[in-house]
């Protein structure tokens, strides 16, 4: 179920190419395009949610899965143990930019507490 007019729908179609790192039936993740942290990945369902605020019960299983590909994830970049960070931003206000959920998962290096 892909928007026409949605960036990550056209990296789910292949129509705009990304480094992809991971895959499932569910969900892809992709190398961020402006990197926050030395491993920047977005976690994305494979059908279009277009916010937080658009979930609903029966999502639960799929946002468990966004969730259990950032911990895949960062056992690959070796940033598990380390530490890491999994966030969702939600609306304009919260910085988000695109409107398809995504999974900021963000490690390999000090990350502060609160963010900006
Ligand atoms: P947010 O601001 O939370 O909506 O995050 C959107 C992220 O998407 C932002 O960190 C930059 C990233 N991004 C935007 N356009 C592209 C793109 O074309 N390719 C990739 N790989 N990432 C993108």
């Amino acid at each position: 179920m892909s928007q026409e007019d949605c960036l990550f729908c056209k990296i789910l179609d292949g129509e705009i190419p990304a480094d992809i790192v991971f895959e499932s039936d569910s969900a892809i993740a992709f190398r961020d395009i402006n990197p926050q942290a030395p491993t920047h990945v977005l976690v994305i369902p494979r059908r279009h949610i277009a916010t937080i605020n658009d979930l609903e019960a029966g999502d639960r299983e799929l946002v468990g899965d966004l969730y259990l590909a950032a911990k895949q994830i960062a056992h690959m970049e070796g940033m598990a143990d380390e530490g890491y960070r999994a966030v969702m931003n939600c609306n304009a206000g919260a910085g988000q930019s695109v409107f398809h959920i995504h999974l900021h998962v963000l490690g390999g290096r000090g990350l502060t507490w609160p963010p900006g």
